[in-house]
């Protein structure tokens, strides 16, 4: 199988200390991070949502992980892509390697913004 690695913005359940972090056990954190203005934050329950808005946007924080194609697929499964997030290519502060990150891909007229940072309830 191949080795390479993918690195992924993570702003929701997938970070330390959250729910799904377990999907990332065997993946290696690279560092806290924050986007580019780019990007807004929904509430969308247990779990977050982010969105683009280049009008708008805010510096949304999260964390960079280096992943395997394994666990990308994985992660892919457990976000509901392509339905519920849709996986993109995201815009980091000081990040030149590509960065891929889940886009909510719902609508969020009905959601409270929590922009710029996401703190659900730690397990
Ligand atoms: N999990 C993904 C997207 C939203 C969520 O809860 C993440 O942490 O980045």
């Amino acid at each position: 199988m191949s080795e390479e690695r993918i690195l992924a913005f993570c702003y929701g359940t997938l970070k330390k200390g959250y729910s799904n972090n377990r999907l990332l056990a065997t993946s290696t954190f690279v560092r806290e991070a924050v986007t580019e203005p780019l990007y807004r934050l929904w509430d969308v329950g247990w779990f977050p949502g982010l969105t683009e808005d280049s009008e708008n946007g805010k510096a949304i924080q999260g964390e960079i992980w280096s992943i395997d194609e394994q666990t990308l697929r994985r992660l892919d499964m457990l976000e509901g892509t392509p339905h519920l997030y849709r996986r993109e290519f995201l815009k980091i502060q000081g990040m030149t390697e590509p960065v891929q990150g889940y886009i909510y891909n719902q609508s969020t007229s009905r959601l409270k913004e929590c922009s710029p940072v996401w703190n659900g309830v730690k397990e």
